[in-house]
């Protein structure tokens, strides 16, 4: 029998328009049912809105609309983002539906019969934007310790859960399971928390402050406090699943972030627990995108990233990609454009879209696009690469090392592009047939392999790769299928237009146009040195210049530039990269694998925003441009004198 893999993100609220934090845990959820509905479980994956309580009463009122309307108006522009990024949850829950009510209503009443919940008059420091109140001893200069935000001194009378009662039991509950909440420095701060005398949980609002909510079912003159009414989505989606799902509780996950582990890991499962119902079994909270000033991005700061915008100008998978990628779950990252742009040149345009367009390009120009059938070695190392790969990947999946998953597949990426320009097959394919035929082969189905470990995250490109590979999408949906197999032989590759294409840095384009600079005037003490001391050099002055041999490892033209070319060399004890002026000189294929002369000590610098650690040394004649390379085989790195 399939696992059970219920997943979870926070009910978001309506009051805020989605913003990149919202997208993170989103697609984080998104990425890992993937994952897991490719290891054959049994996945459930389920997001929504929240909609009840102050903040969202308050953004109604400022737009003129009901908060029904207010909640209808947002919560599509949630779906609506969801389903541009590409997000295929499995149920949408709304804290408004009757589904949701009706259990609210029943587990309150259910704790109120038991005697969990009673009545006593309260002041306390309540902060609107958190939906909390907070004691004195809570406060932060004054301020919320969440947030930072205003509070203001409430009295009021309200019913409050017992939550104490089930302090020492929660207590136990996370000493004796140690993944119950991860990473194991948030289940740390909890069990901190949870040592300190534990207060009742505040549960009703009154009427007369605020009418937006779940009805306190024994007294008409309260309404269900946001959180109580909100947490319990996880469950009272289970009871009412839509048609033809089902879903048990526990939940396996719930993703959240680092700003809401009290109410999930404190909360929630006294609440669970007063109602006779099983804790979660992992919460996980993550980190904190925040703005290159490291400053949380939220409305209220202003320095929110609309994820659209991003998917946008970038393309909807690789923003997935990116986001993925470049946050350590658990951690904090920083979000800026420009990681954005280097992320998905090197990886995606460079690396992974580099590797299918050789392919590609070669199968089509040589074998009719057909990918020839092969008998297998089985010491191929790239065979023994890529179980390696795939048993890696699903490993750190489970451990939820998201960024740690993809890159073990981009190195598998790397070796499989290190292996063709190592192999040649478009030298080869002139004198041993077979052979290029077997190294394209032995790519396109290390490629197939890589393609479907990354289609979780990228899962509107990936089936295009593997479509150009010849075959039907993505249309596997078994662990079995990333093992090395045959499915390829015979099939027709197709070469297209590059799938990943490199962007511009932003800020880029100004640069471009900006006047050239003056060529810098000499001053007087240079000019008075006489002609010859400006031409000759001392052997000093010579030897002080590093040259040496280097082997093409990669080349790729640098777009809207006429000459520029991008190479990867191997320098022996190290790998660089070189910016050279041969584009209408050489090809790709024909730079790849020579043994180069270079000057490996001039300080990097940057052509049209490319970064070069280096310069080859070539020769003008007329027209043409020639390399200097060595006249027998050179190993890399060797100095030439
Ligand atoms: O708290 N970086 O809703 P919310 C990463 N309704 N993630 C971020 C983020 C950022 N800068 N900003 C927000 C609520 N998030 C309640 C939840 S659940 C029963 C009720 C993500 O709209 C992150 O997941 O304020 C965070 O926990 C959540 O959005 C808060 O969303």
């Amino acid at each position: 029998m399939s696992k059970p893999f219920y997943i979870t993100t926070p009910l978001y609220y309506v009051n805020d328009e989605p913003h990149i934090g919202h997208a993170y845990t989103t697609v984080l959820a998104d990425v890992l049912a993937r994952y897991h509905r490719l290891f054959g479980d049994d996945v459930h994956f389920l997001t929504g809105t929240d909609e009840h309580g102050q903040k969202v009463d308050a953004s109604a009122r400022k737009l003129g609309r009901t908060p029904q309307e207010h909640c209808d108006i947002t919560t599509q522009a949630f779906i609506d983002v969801w389903t541009k990024l590409g997000i295929d949850y499995s149920d949408f829950i709304r804290t408004t539906q009757p589904r949701h009510k009706k259990v609210v209503t029943e587990i309150l009443q259910q704790i109120y019969d038991q005697g969990d919940i009673y009545q006593k008059e309260y002041e306390g420091w309540y902060s609107v934007f958190e939906e909390q109140f907070f004691t004195e001893k809570d406060l932060v200069d004054g301020k919320d310790p969440i947030g930072h935000r205003p509070v203001e001194l409430i009295k009021e009378t309200n019913y409050f859960f017992k939550m104490s009662k089930y302090q020492d039991w929660l207590l136990k509950h996370y000493e004796t399971n140690p993944d119950a909440i991860v990473p194991s420095f948030r289940r740390n701060e909890v069990l901190g928390f949870l040592r300190e005398p534990l207060n009742d949980l505040c549960i009703s609002r009154p009427k007369s402050r605020l009418s937006w909510g779940i009805e306190i079912p024994w007294d008409s003159d309260y309404v269900t406090y946001v959180w109580f009414d909100a947490l319990l989505n996880y469950y009272s989606a289970t009871v009412s699943p839509p048609e033809g799902m089902s879903v048990n509780w526990p939940a396996q996950y719930h993703l959240i972030g680092k700003d809401i582990l009290t109410t999930h890991a404190v909360y929630w499962p006294t609440m669970l627990k007063a109602a006779g119902l099983e804790p979660p079994e992992r919460i996980l909270a993550h980190g904190w995108w925040m703005s290159k000033d490291a400053t949380k991005m939220s409305k209220s700061t202003g320095n929110v990233i609309k994820p659209l915008d991003m998917a946008d100008k970038y393309g909807t998978d690789p923003f997935r990609y990116y986001v993925m990628r470049d946050m350590v779950v658990g951690q904090d990252a920083n979000f800026s454009e420009e990681h954005v742009v280097k992320r998905l040149n090197s990886d995606l345009a460079n690396d992974l879209g580099n590797l299918l367009n050789r392919i590609t390009k070669l199968l089509t120009q040589h074998f009719d696009g057909i990918i020839p059938e092969v008998v297998w070695d089985e010491e191929d190392p790239l065979i023994e690469l890529s179980r390696a790969t795939t048993h890696k990947v699903k490993q750190l999946i489970e451990d939820i090392q998201i960024h740690a998953a993809i890159e073990e597949t981009l190195q598998f990426v790397r070796a499989i592009n290190r292996d063709i320009t190592e192999a040649a097959p478009w030298t080869t394919v002139k004198t041993d047939k077979e052979q290029a035929g077997r190294d394209l082969a032995r790519a396109a189905e290390s490629l197939r392999i890589a393609a479907i470990l990354l289609n979780p995250i990228m899962p509107k490109m990936i089936p295009e790769v593997l479509t150009r590979l010849g075959l039907d999408g993505f249309h596997s949906r078994t662990w079995d299928d990333v093992d090395w197999s045959d499915i390829l032989a015979g099939k027709k590759a197709v070469h297209g237009d590059p799938l990943f294409p490199r962007h511009r840095k932003p800020g880029d384009q100004e640069e471009k146009n900006k006047p050239k600079s003056e060529p810098k005037k000499k001053n007087k003490a240079e000019k008075a040195k006489p002609e010859a001391d400006d031409s000759q050099i001392s052997f000093e002055q010579f030897k002080q210049v590093d040259l040496r041999t280097a082997v093409v490892l990669e080349a790729e033209p640098i777009e809207d530039t006429d000459k520029l070319m991008k190479l990867k060399i191997d320098l022996g004890s190290e790998q660089r990269q070189l910016v050279a002026g041969i584009k209408q000189h050489y090809t790709v294929e024909e730079i790849i694998g020579k043994t180069i002369i270079v000057v490996a000590n001039l300080q990097p610098a940057k052509i049209r925003g490319v970064k070069s650690q280096g310069m080859l040394l070539a020769v003008h004649d007329g027209d043409e441009l020639r390399l200097l390379t060595p006249s027998a085989p050179v190993s890399p790195g060797k100095r030439v004198s």
